[in-house]
């Protein structure tokens, strides 16, 4: 059998002969019709030097196909990545909602997950500054139940219909094509600074949440306030939340730039590698259950999807456990033919009046058809219910299901296989029956007035090193806009925030502190703090899951080397090889040691912790190579611990990095060190670091 790059039975090109393709070993080559194909090299041509001839239907088959193989990206959310899943209930809540998942525990539903970033094309990079979306399809036995969250709880904009404006500000500037997957520039920066119910969202996408180390690593949020109802027909309403059981965890904004150089697909191969290792990612499902009688007594109305609530103050239930352990077969056919919608709920699920939620239920059927292109969408495997699907739907573009029977009407006098399925008011959603009224009219509610308080929770929520990336970001994206006024505008919303925050990024910019804008409500800066905001504060306690970078050459000590494995592999953590090449070094005892990476290619942003193991030798040759040089003060610079061997000390020298110059660089000489150094990155930062982010 041949073997994967090597070409020996698969001889193109056949120099003026007729070609003769060796019998296949494996599948025959067909046409989309089923007929054997002879020759996928040549198209049929007169003579040898004649014109291709139209009759070649094979040819033309192929070249249709390929023509047509583009559907048109989502328009937002467009760069993604899925994965399949379980969901299992830890606790069953039939006192809360007949929602099928949760009445047994243990109950196991199917799930696909597609994690995204919003503003970028699909061949966008991956580390993007953005919000994430978090999309959760449950197969459940009573039909497909959506959770089309993100990964920051809160949106930009109160009301759906403000949403295209929102999308055509931030993508690409119509007029020039660019930033290609970039907040920071003037478009965009010009509505947000015209809207000021977006100040709370962009105290988060501004926070390090906005640029997360992995989708492994992040929360995620349902956002709006849902209904729970129970077989009683009793409601309550519900906020969705899912906590990685990896902790949180976020990269620096210089590490999320060469990130996006290095290795595009960062987020993707990070999920695919966990998967693949058997190291699926795990979140917990919890709700926020809260009732009429709170939600009236909140300071804020939980209809508007710019605030939360926080979760000292409504606690998060854990009720199922959502795990990713299986990934896609074909991205298109699953990642991007996967069609999540909002109106995707089930009895025991249903929705509250949040303008937001109500605009996007009407729009995912439509987005849809739009990329899809027929209404039978939902036959696609991966959109297909895995519960019975009985309905006189009939025919379009692509239909697949051979549905039976005489009647395709109802009412019909038929019986048996020719009557059809009928409605069941038992089993059937149905609407929680609510009292509305009103005159119609265009018109936020007053409640929807304040902008600024929570957005000032956040900020003081935050650990310093939270607060000073918080003020790095506004200070680099607002550097980024050319009109000034926009930067003046931002300047003076931020005031109604917390004018030290306005004062620094200011400063950041060299600008005077403009005057504060007028808020629609007094802001408060009085709620108090809540230690769920901050990720440092939520980090993990384990280095598990995450990848050390150990930059060898050879006469590398190969004791280190296996002491440095054995506690990562003890840590359920992973050690890549950096050589000077990748074809592999000779360590000091003489054996050959293969790598992953060339250093070229290869640098510590790609990794969450370094050891520095080259021989003497090896560190005075790398110490002359920009990108080794560049793995080292990067790692320094992005706060990341870095172990060292004494054989190191060229290469630091050469990088600027001192030797045990604070407690995140660490001297390896036992193999007891090697433990101790993998227990110590479980902070993953040395934030105590003399640098300036
Ligand atoms: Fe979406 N959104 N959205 N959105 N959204 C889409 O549907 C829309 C909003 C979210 O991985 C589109 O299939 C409107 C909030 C995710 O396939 C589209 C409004 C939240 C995904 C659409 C919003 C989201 C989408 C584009 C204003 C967080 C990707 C392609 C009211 C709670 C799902 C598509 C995936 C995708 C409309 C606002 C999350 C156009 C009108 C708020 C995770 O239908």
């Amino acid at each position: 059998m041949s073997q994967p790059g090597s070409h020996d039975s698969d001889v193109i090109g056949n120099g003026g002969e007729l070609h003769q393709a060796p019998a296949p070993d494996g599948p025959v080559m067909t046409t989309a019709q089923g007929g054997a194909i002879s020759d996928d090299q040549n198209s049929l041509r007169v003579g040898d030097r004649g014109p291709t001839l139209i009759e070649d239907f094979a040819f033309r088959e192929k070249m249709f196909h390929f023509d047509h193989e583009r559907i048109p990206e989502r328009v937002v959310h467009a760069r993604g990545y899925g994965a399949h899943g379980t969901l299992e209930t830890l606790e069953a809540i039939p006192e809360l909602t007949m929602a099928a998942p949760f009445q047994e525990k243990g109950t196991k539903t199917e799930a696909f997950v597609r994690f995204s970033t919003v503003a970028g094309n699909m061949g966008s990079g991956d580390v993007a500054r953005d919000v994430r979306g978090f999309a959760v399809k449950l197969y459940t036995s009573a039909g497909n139940w959506d959770i089309v969250g993100n990964n920051i709880p809160v949106f930009f904009i109160q009301d759906a219909i403000k949403f295209p404006d929102l999308v055509h500000a931030v993508k690409e500037e119509q007029d020039r094509g660019w930033p290609q997957a970039a907040s920071a520039h003037d478009t965009f920066w010009d509505f947000i600074s015209l809207m000021p119910e977006s100040t709370h969202m962009m105290l988060w996408a501004m926070s390090d949440r906005a640029i997360p180390r992995s989708f492994r690593f992040m929360e995620g949020f349902g956002v709006h306030t849902f209904r729970f109802v129970n077989a009683e027909g009793k409601t309550s309403f519900v906020k969705f939340h899912w906590k990685p059981k990896q902790g949180l965890q976020s990269v620096v904004w210089d590490e999320a730039l060469k990130i996006n150089g290095a290795d595009p697909d960062f987020h993707r191969r990070d999920l695919w590698n966990a998967i693949q290792n058997g190291d699926a990612p795990q979140w917990d499902l919890g709700v926020q259950v809260f009732d009429e009688k709170f939600a009236e007594s909140f300071d804020f109305d939980v209809l508007d999807a710019t605030k939360i609530i926080p979760e000292e103050l409504v606690p998060v239930r854990t009720i199922a456990r959502l795990t990713l352990d299986r990934v896609v077969d074909n991205v298109f056919a699953e990642t991007e033919q996967v069609a999540f919608m909002t109106q995707n709920v089930i009895p025991g699920i249903d929705f509250s009046n949040d303008p937001l939620l109500q605009g996007r239920n009407f729009s995912y059927l439509d987005t849809q058809l739009k990329r899809l292109g027929s209404t039978n969408f939902t036959q696609l495997p991966v959109n297909a219910p895995r519960c019975p699907v009985a309905h006189f739907q009939r025919d379009g573009h692509m239909q697949t299901s051979h549905q039976q029977g005489r009647a395709n009407y109802e009412p019909n006098s038929f019986s048996g296989a020719d009557r059809g399925p009928r409605a069941d008011n038992a089993r059937g959603f149905a609407t929680v029956p609510r009292e509305e009224s009103g005159q119609t009219l265009r018109i936020r509610a007053e409640s929807f007035a304040d902008h600024y308080s929570q957005a000032n929770q956040f900020w003081r929520s935050q650990t310093p090193v939270e607060q000073e990336h918080i003020v790095a970001a506004f200070t680099f994206e607002l550097g980024k806009c050319e009109i000034e006024d926009i930067r003046t505008r931002m300047l003076s919303n931020l005031r109604n925030v917390d004018d030290e925050l306005a004062q620094r990024v200011a400063d950041g910019l060299g600008m005077p502190l403009p005057e504060a804008s007028t808020p629609a409500a007094a802001p408060r800066h009085d709620l108090p703090t809540s230690d769920a905001l901050s990720i440092l504060k939520n980090g993990p306690t384990s280095f598990a899951g995450r990848k050390i970078g150990a930059l060898v050459s050879n006469g590398t000590d190969a004791d280190a080397v296996a002491a440095l494995g054995a506690a990562v592999t003890k840590a359920g953590a992973m050690l890549e090889l950096v050589g000077p090449v990748v074809g592999g070094v000779t360590l000091s005892d003489g054996s050959a040691c293969k790598v992953d990476h060339g250093v070229d290619g290869a640098p510590s942003v790609l990794f969450d912790a370094v050891a520095l193991l080259p021989s003497a030798e090896g560190a005075a040759a790398l110490a002359k190579r920009a990108s080794a040089k560049n793995f080292v003060t990067d790692a320094f610079h992005h706060y990341k611990f870095i172990a060292h061997d004494e054989g190191a000390a060229a290469l630091m020298a050469a990088a600027g990095v001192e030797p045990g110059a604070d407690g995140g660089v660490v001297a390896l000489g036992t193999a007891k060190d090697a433990s101790a150094f993998v227990d110590t990155c479980a902070a993953l930062r040395f934030w105590d670091r003399d640098i300036q982010p």
